[in-house]
């Protein structure tokens, strides 16, 4: 029978098999091998083969995501460079990305700064695991969505509210050290409606430029607010760091493109370049 891996811990799997839960171990398999979100073969208690993925992540581990939910809030700080860094990264990867504003109950200003940053880049959903906005994210759910962002900005809390349960353990944020403690460990989907999961996730705190396996031209494509007709650069070669008159670079000056998403490019234009290919 064919069933999906919900959790992996240590060297057991909860492997769901039409709507009913097992544990499962590995045989003949190597157990690293198989991932949360693997499609595998099961007979009894034993898995005895991983199907072919769509794509896999090592860190944290999971297979054949669908969508990407990226999370942020006004705290703690984002790091917007991960950001953009996680769009890429669902593009190249053919993951849908979406951009999630959590605790939207902090204020307007941080929300409306965001959009205005990123209404161009990706779609974008504005909530609060603390009133009903939460449930605006629940259509967004499809296949497997994997919830991605920095410690503590609510990911746990996100997948409480919406299956109105405590199953996620929700960590704090502290203040003193302006960032979370990294609370969820271990990766786990939960089904939000028939089919449609999600996953708590750590570790997509960071992410390797070397993943992301692009060179200095193909970056431009995934900045989509700079092909725009209005300020699209006339020279083909352009990378648009500095030239006089590049298209990109003028409509940053006249505030067209968004300043923050500009530097953030020519931070990875820069990280890229120092990149040793082999
Ligand atoms: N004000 C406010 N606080 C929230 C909201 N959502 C979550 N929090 C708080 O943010 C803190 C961190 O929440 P978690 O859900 O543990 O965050 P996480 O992203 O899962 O963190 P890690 O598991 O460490 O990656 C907790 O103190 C939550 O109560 C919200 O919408 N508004
Ligand atoms: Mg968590
Ligand atoms: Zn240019």
């Amino acid at each position: 029978m064919i069933g999906l891996v919900l959790k992996k811990n240590a060297d057991k799997f909860t492997v769901e098999v039409e709507d009913k839960k097992f544990i499962c171990q590995a045989r003949n398999l190597k157990e690293q091998g198989i991932f949360v979100g693997d499609k595998v073969e099961v007979n009894g208690d034993v898995i005895e083969k991983v199907l072919p993925r769509k794509n896999v992540l090592i860190r944290p581990p999971l297979a054949n995501l669908d969508k990407m939910i990226i999370v942020i809030a006004k705290a703690p700080k984002p790091d917007f460079l991960l950001v953009d860094k996680l769009l890429i990264f669902c593009t190249l990867n053919e993951i849908e990305p979406l951009l999630c504003i959590n605790k939207s109950d902090l204020g307007e200003n941080f929300v409306e700064e965001v959009i205005k940053n990123y209404e161009k880049a990706t779609k974008i959903v504005v909530i609060s695991t603390l009133d009903d906005t939460v449930f605006d994210l629940k259509k967004e759910i499809k296949g497997i969505t994997a919830l991605a962002g920095q410690s503590a900005v609510g990911k746990s809390s996100i997948i409480n509210a919406l299956l109105k349960e405590n199953v996620a353990k929700i960590g704090n944020f502290s203040k003193k050290v302006e960032r979370g403690k990294q609370t969820t460990r271990l990766v786990e989907l939960y089904e939000i409606e028939k089919g449609n999961y999600l996953a708590d996730t750590a570790g997509f705190s960071k992410l390797d430029e070397r993943l992301l396996n692009v060179d200095e031209y193909e970056l431009r494509k995934y900045y989509p607010e700079f092909i725009a007709p209005s300020h699209n650069c006339k020279y083909k070669s352009c990378l648009h760091l500095s030239s006089k008159d590049c298209g990109v670079c003028s409509a940053v000056k006249n505030g067209e493109i968004s300043k923050l998403r500009y530097e953030n490019y020519k931070i990875l234009q820069e990280n890229i370049k120092n990149i040793k290919r082999f």
